[in-house]
């Protein structure tokens, strides 16, 4: 989509630090990171917001979601297990829709933010 920031990150027309690509999706990091990983996972396809996407792009959400953790490990922030079993770890998923939910880029995106940061234990 013509003058769409994330297209064209997409396109490879603005650069970003890539962390993963395939034919549906890119995920990049974050220009403003809110932890110490901080990434952005989008399909390839504009979507504006979340709301903006129906039943049929549910396998593509799927897709994104499964993503997080396959890249919060390889980021360093993967939820893991002490020898207690107590977890330890993590990242939080988010996507912001619409100005009260706080989106500022109109090109659906997924969050991934991992590490300590001001956000922790909140909901
Ligand atoms: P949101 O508020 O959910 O729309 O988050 C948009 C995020 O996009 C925000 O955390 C900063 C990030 N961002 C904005 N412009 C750029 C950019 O040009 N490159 C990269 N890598 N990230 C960007």
């Amino acid at each position: 989509m013509e003058n769409c920031l994330f297209c064209k990150i997409a396109e490879k027309k603005i650069p970003s630090s890539i962390v993963y690509e395939d034919e549906d999706l890119l995920a990049f990091k974050d220009i403003n990171p809110a932890a110490p990983v901080h990434l952005l996972v989008i399909p390839k396809k504009h979507f504006a917001t979340l709301s903006d996407c129906s039943a049929n792009e549910a396998p593509l959400l799927g897709k994104m979601l499964a993503l997080a953790p396959r890249l919060a490990e390889e980021a360093g922030c993967g939820v893991g297990y002490d020898a207690d079993g107590s977890p330890t770890g993590g990242y939080k998923t988010l996507i912001n829709s619409g100005p009260n939910g706080g989106q500022e880029v109109y090109h659906l995106h997924l969050h991934v933010i991992g590490g300590p940061h001001p956000w922790r234990g909140q909901r």
